[in-house]
C-alpha cells in the first residue's frame, strides 16, 4: 500500500486532533504544514514533527503536490482554499462548517465536480462510536417504523476560551453544534422537506444565539426536534453528548447521559455501555469527538483509495448546509421553510 501524502492548512486549536489522528493512522503523513500565523504553523511543526513548514496555501500545494489536503481553517477561508485545491487537481476534506453560505458551498462542489477532485466535509459527529451503534440498532429493525426522533446537545461548557470566534459572529450556536445535531438527525431519519425554528441568546455576553430548537418533517414520513443550547446548567455537565431519542411503532431507543443505550422491543429492554475509548492523545470531555475525528479521516482514506464517495461529501453536505440556512431564515420569520425553496 501507497503511503498517502497529505498537507494540513490551518494550524489552530481544533487541528491538532486531526494531526493527532493522522499521526495514529496507517498509510497516511502529515507532509507539510501552513498557517498565516507564524507561531502557530511552528508549535504545530516541532510538536508534529513536520519541517515542510509555510504560510502561504498555494506555494505549499505547488511546491509539495500533496495526496490531499486537509482545510482546518474556519468558514470564511474555506471557498478560496477548496477552489485553490480543485485548481491544482489536490483532492480536499474541508472542516465545517462548509462555507458561510449555500452559494459558496455550491461553487465549492461545482469546483471540485469539475476538476474531477474527491471532496469530504469534516462532518464528524456522525462518526461519533455511539451514534454509529444507534444507527446499527435502528436498522435492524425491532423497534418497528420510527415515527419521531430526538437529537438533544444541552449544556453550559465554556466553549469559548478555546474559540474565542464563537462570542463574536452574527451566527452562533446552530452553524457552529446545532449543524452536528442536524447532520446527525439526517444521518438517522433521512432528508428533511421542513424546518421549523425558535432561537434565543441567553449569555448577554455573545453576539448570536445559544439556544435553538427546531422541528424537522423528513421525507420519509417521521417528525423529529433538534434542540442545542450552550446555556442549560444542568447537574451532571453532559458536554459533548449528543442525547437521542427515537420511538417507534413497535419500540423505542434512547442514547441516554453517560453513552447509556436502551433499547425496548417486544424483547423487553436491554442496555448497552457505549462509551468511547479514550484514545492515547485524547483528553475528557472531548474524547468523544477526538474518536471521530479518527474515524471520519480513516473514512477518508478508504474512499481515497477507493476511488468512492465519502459518507459526508461534499455534495452530501448541502443538504444539512440547507438545513442551517433554514433555521437562520425560519427564525426571522417563525414560519416553516421548505428545504426546496433554499
Ligand atoms: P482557529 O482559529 O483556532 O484555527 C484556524 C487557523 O487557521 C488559525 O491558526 C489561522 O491563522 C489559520 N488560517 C485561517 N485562514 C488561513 C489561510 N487562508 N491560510 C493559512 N492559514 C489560515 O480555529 P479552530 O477552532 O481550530 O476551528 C477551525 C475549524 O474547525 C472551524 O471551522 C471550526 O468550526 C471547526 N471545528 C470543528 C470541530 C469538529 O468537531 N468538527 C470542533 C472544533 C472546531
Ligand atoms: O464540534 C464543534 O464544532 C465545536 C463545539 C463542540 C465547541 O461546538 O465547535
Amino acid at each position: 500500500m501507497n503511503e498517502l501524502r497529505g498537507a494540513l492548512i490551518g494550524c489552530g486549536f481544533f487541528a491538532r486532533n486531526q494531526m493527532n489522528a493522522w499521526r495514529d493512522l496507517p498509510g497516511v503523513r502529515i507532509v507539510a504544514l501552513c498557517d498565516r500565523d507564524a507561531g502557530r504553523l511552528q508549535a504545530m511543526g516541532e510538536d508534529f514533527g513536520v519541517p515542510a513548514r509555510f504560510t502561504d496555501a498555494e506555494a505549499m500545494l505547488r511546491e509539495t503536490r500533496p495526496d490531499f489536503v486537509d482545510i482546518a481553517t474556519t468558514a470564511p477561508s474555506h471557498r478560496a482554499l477548496v477552489e485553490l485545491a480543485a485548481s491544482l487537481g489536490i483532492p480536499a476534506i474541508c472542516q465545517k462548517p462548509f462555507a458561510p453560505t449555500m452559494a459558496d458551498a455550491r461553487a465549492m462542489v461545482a469546483a471540485c465536480e469539475r476538476a474531477g477532485v474527491p471532496l469530504m466535509v469534516h462532518e464528524n459527529f456522525r462518526w461519533q462510536s455511539p451514534i454509529r451503534r444507534l444507527r446499527a440498532v435502528l436498522d435492524e429493525g425491532t423497534i418497528g417504523t420510527p415515527f419521531f426522533g430526538r437529537v438533544s446537545f444541552r449544556s453550559a461548557f465554556d466553549v469559548y476560551s478555546g474559540q474565542p470566534y464563537l462570542a463574536e459572529g452574527e451566527r452562533f450556536i446552530v452553524e457552529d453544534l446545532g449543524i452536528h445535531a442536524l447532520d446527525i438527525a439526517r444521518f438517522l431519519f433521512g432528508d428533511a422537506t421542513a424546518i421549523t425554528t425558535r432561537m434565543a441568546r441567553v449569555n448577554p455576553l455573545i453576539r448570536g444565539e445559544d439556544v435553538a430548537t427546531m422541528l424537522l418533517d423528513h421525507a420519509a414520513g417521521l417528525h423529529s426536534v433538534v434542540d442545542c443550547s450552550y446555556a442549560t446548567r444542568l447537574e451532571e455537565e453532559l458536554f459533548p453528548q449528543t442525547l437521542v431519542e427515537i420511538d417507534g411503532a413497535l419500540g423505542s431507543i434512547r442514547l441516554g447521559p453517560g453513552y447509556r443505550l436502551s433499547v425496548t422491543d417486544a424483547a423487553g429492554t436491554r442496555h448497552e455501555d457505549l462509551s468511547p475509548p479514550l484514545l492515547a492523545w485524547a483528553s475528557r470531555p472531548w474524547h468523544n469527538i477526538q474518536e471521530s475525528v479518527l474515524l471520519i479521516q480513516r473514512h477518508w482514506l478508504e474512499t481515497l483509495r477507493d476511488g468512492r464517495e465519502p459518507d459526508t461529501s461534499g455534495r452530501d453536505n448541502l443538504q444539512t448546509l440547507a438545513l442551517v440556512e433554514a433555521a437562520y431564515q425560519g427564525a426571522r420569520t417563525g414560519l416553516p421553510v421548505a428545504l426546496a425553496d433554499v
